[in-house]
């Protein structure tokens, strides 16, 4: 039988994305959007735990300060009704036209003041919420053109605009980090801090960088050619994921934002092993929501939307299954022990022994056996083929 979501999975939904009314670059859109309340309604039906919004996504650009209240108490009185957790807010800051050239590296600095404003704005909303995580997509910093920008400024500026949203969270006491969310290209030819590791590097230059860290989505890095599970695992070396935006994606093409699974099923697969049960040197090593960031396919209508939102959390939910039956089976173990998987934990250069000692341990290197190192066998195609059974469902 199929798993049951329940709020317990830590399931999360962008409004964006289920509400999605399928508008695209050739098209318009192909169903009604849904009110917000019917929206939440709707999801904690399926058994999600929590939302996380654009402030645009609930409060048009430009309201009045009585038309965001009315609607702010309208989305609470939802929230209380639902049980649903508010557990993280971003801010649009590609819409609207003045963000052509971006919020906080746009070349008009009138335009990066706004942004800015718009952005600490949202993060007074998001404290107000209960959100612990804001997440900042940089969509619109970029270019099209090498020609467009002072390259170095912008790295400047958008550092000066990160460190000033960070320093703003702490001046107010709010217990909020950022996340950071990496892309390489679209809408921008080129979207700066495009992967996981761009944004990791830059983050160690910020000021307040203690509270800032990385969203990452699955069809990103994989737009990127990346392998999102290997980005995953440098964050959490680095203590830094904070929060994550999964999805599916059929490698470097347009961001499709694909239910999850519905990609890359093995990375996917791997995905879930790594979430769930963690690494087998540190079980348990990411504790956020399983937050969902994808697209209902434009063919669906109403029914189809949220067809398609169920479908991300049973998927998540099967692979967990089937990530758990991997993990347990006799066959897997002996197969990683026999592929040095655990032997990676042990420090190359052991506890008290000095670098002289390796220096002048012989048997690491004169007489190290080189040939009977280079005939080994590691065994990972068989290893990989016992994971490809319990995926399939012929495992144990
Ligand atoms: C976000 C986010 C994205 C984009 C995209 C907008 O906040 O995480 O990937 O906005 O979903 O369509
Ligand atoms: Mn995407
Ligand atoms: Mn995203
Ligand atoms: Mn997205």
């Amino acid at each position: 039988t199929v798993p049951t979501p329940t709020p317990e999975h830590k399931f999360a939904f962008g409004l964006w994305t289920t509400g999605w009314e399928a508008r695209d670059q050739f098209g318009l859109a192909t169903r009604p959007a849904i009110d917000p309340v019917e929206h939440l309604r709707r999801l904690a039906e399926l058994g999600a735990w929590g939302f996380t919004f654009h402030d645009n996504d609930v409060i048009p650009f430009g309201a009045s300060a009585s038309e965001r209240d009315s609607i702010l108490s309208r989305l609470k009185g939802a929230v209380d009704e639902t049980g649903l957790v508010v557990e993280m807010v971003t801010t649009d800051t590609f819409a609207h036209p003045i963000f052509k050239d971006g919020a906080f590296t746009s070349n008009d600095r009138g335009v990066r003041r706004y942004g800015l404003r718009k952005v600490l704005e949202n993060v007074d909303l998001a404290a107000e919420l209960g959100a612990k995580t804001f997440v900042m997509w940089g969509g619109r910093e970029g270019s099209e053109y090498d020609s467009s920008k002072d390259l170095l400024m912008a790295h400047a500026r958008y550092a000066e605009g990160i460190d000033t949203v960070a320093g703003y969270i702490k001046s107010k006491g709010y217990d909020m980090r950022i996340g950071l969310e990496p892309k390489p290209n679209e809408p921008r030819g080129n979207i700066f801090l495009p992967t996981i590791g761009h944004a990791l590097a830059f983050i160690e230059k910020l000021e307040n960088g203690d509270i800032v860290g990385v969203n990452p989505e699955t069809g990103h890095e994989q737009m990127a050619t990346l392998n999102y599970n290997h980005g995953l695992a440098q964050a959490l070396w680095a203590d830094k994921l904070f929060h994550i935006d999964l999805n599916g994606q059929h490698g470097p093409m347009y961001d499709q934002d694909l239910v999850f699974g519905h990609g890359d099923l093995i990375n996917a697969f791997f995905t879930v092993d790594l979430l769930e049960n963690g690494f087998p040197s540190k079980p348990g090593a990411y504790q956020g929501a399983r937050h969902f960031d994808y697209k209902p396919s434009r063919t669906e209508y109403t029914a189809g939307q949220f067809d398609s939102a169920a479908a991300n959390m049973e998927m998540y939910l099967m692979l967990a299954e089937r990530a758990t039956s991997f993990r347990a089976d006799p066959e897997v173990q002996e197969a990683l022990e026999f592929s040095g998987i655990n032997e990676l934990a042990q420090p190359t250069i052991a506890d008290g022994e000095s670098l002289e000692d390796l220096l002048a341990d012989r048997a690491a290197y004169e007489e190290f056996d080189v040939e009977r190192a280079a005939e080994r066998n590691y065994g990972f195609v068989r290893l990989h083929q016992l994971a490809m059974r319990h995926l399939i469902g012929f495992g144990g």
